[in-house]
């Protein structure tokens, strides 16, 4: 059972990402993406995807033609856990 982060872990851990935002009524971190165009921004997700699917944990995201949002929560935690850090730094190596 994957356990929320707490104190001073969840401290750092926000702290190593300071390009993204922690979001209070999901206990989780959101970051925007822009791209040149859709088609960039499309092949970003494909390749979150291929990230989401070896880590088996999964964004929350929309895309709006060159702007992808990604939201990033544990819902078996419901809440932070260090699966949403550990993507976040393989989405962030992505970009
Ligand atoms: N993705 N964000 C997120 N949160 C989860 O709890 C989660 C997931 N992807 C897959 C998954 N859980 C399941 O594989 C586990 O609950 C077994």
């Amino acid at each position: 059972m994957v356990r929320k982060l707490e104190g001073a872990e969840r401290a750092e851990a926000l702290a190593s990402l300071p390009d993204w935002t922690h979001e209070p009524k999901r206990d989780g971190i959101t970051r925007s993406f822009k791209f040149a165009d859709f088609t960039r921004a499309f092949g970003f997700m494909t390749s979150v995807a291929i990230l989401a699917e070896k880590a088996d944990h999964h964004p929350e995201w929309s895309n709006v033609y060159n702007r992808v949002d990604i939201l990033l929560t544990t819902h078996d935690a419901d809440g932070l856990s260090q699966r949403d850090i550990d993507l976040a730094r393989a989405i962030d190596a992505l970009f």
